[in-house]
């Protein structure tokens, strides 16, 4: 497929930074929306094997956005909303939308904004981090991609773009599946770890084991009521897989705290709590964790 889109990423974070660096390598004409006012972005980009790139974007400029093919929003969840309003006049009907961030509960929101666009969801586990100096590819990945509403479904011309840029990406036809298998990783892994100020390898640890499976359990209760079918244990072997493959990382929720930001956990455990209500489903460990991080956000400026 030799196709060179006009594309915007909005949110100049680790992973849309990545994402920009990656399609821009296969020769698609990226711009990158920044909140600073700049008219050019530049990262210094460290591949996998250690090799740094230089990278120069033009950034917020409205006639690029207005003449895009494809727009990747990679804000954080609870900002997907507020970075899209003042910019949404300026999308043309025809340019695709990719929404990519961690957690579920964004769509409500997308689909009223965009009533008549074509809206995809993705999911990724590529692995960036962005400091002042660089922005570095951290670790190899699957991507996800897929449509919400049935009617676009097996629109995969997208996911071939994705899966050109950073290998492998693959269409889903229920996007949600993937999301809600991400979200199960988060859960376990993303409060945890922001509590405990720790790294994600740290939870390898037997202290953190119980929990895991308990919290691990509850997640697997609601998912099998949203319908999709997963095996006992299944959830906890991945946060482990997950756990060790990323063991020197901190999460992004451990950061967030860290750094005294507001966290994705009404996205992740807030949504899982909303889902389980629906359902009847009692979720204490979850809620647990939910609340302690609630009260470490409010506790910021206090
Ligand atoms: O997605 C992540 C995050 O930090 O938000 C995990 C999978 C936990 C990797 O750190």
């Amino acid at each position: 497929m030799d196709l060179n889109l006009k594309i915007t990423v909005l949110g100049a974070g680790a992973i849309g930074s990545l994402w920009a660096v990656a399609l821009k390598q296969q020769q698609h004409n990226v711009q990158v929306w920044t909140r600073s006012p700049d008219s050019e972005y530049s990262v210094n980009y460290q591949d996998l094997n250690g090799n740094t790139h230089p990278f120069l974007f033009t950034a917020n400029s409205v006639n690029h956005l207005s003449q895009s093919d494809l727009l990747l929003v990679t804000v954080k969840s609870f900002q997907v909303e507020v970075a899209l309003a003042p910019i949404i006049k300026q999308i043309p009907d025809s340019c695709l939308i990719v929404i990519m961030h961690n957690g579920i509960g964004s769509h409500e929101a997308v689909k009223t904004l965009f009533p008549n666009h074509c809206v995809f969801y993705a999911t990724t586990s590529q692995a960036a981090l962005k400091t002042d100096e660089k922005l570095q590819h951290t670790g190899n990945g699957q991507t996800f991609i897929g449509s919400l509403s049935s009617t676009q479904s097996g629109y995969n011309v997208i996911s071939e773009v994705f899966n050109q840029a950073l290998s492998p990406c693959y269409w889903q036809d229920d996007i949600m599946e993937p999301l809600w298998k991400k979200l199960a990783i988060n859960c376990a892994i993303n409060p945890l770890t922001a509590i405990h100020q720790c790294t994600n390898g740290e939870l390898a640890n037997e202290d953190y084991q119980a929990q895991l499976i308990q919290i691990c359990n509850e997640v697997t209760l609601v998912m099998r009521a949203e319908g999709y079918k997963v095996k006992n244990g299944e959830l906890y072997q991945q946060a482990l897989t997950v756990i060790n493959a990323t063991a020197d990382n901190y999460s992004s929720m451990n950061r967030d705290v860290f750094y005294q930001r507001q966290t994705e956990i009404d996205y992740i455990t807030g949504y899982l709590i909303h889902r389980a209500k629906k359902f009847d489903i009692a979720v204490p460990v979850n809620t647990q964790l939910w609340q302690t991080i609630t009260s470490m956000e409010s506790s910021y400026h206090a």
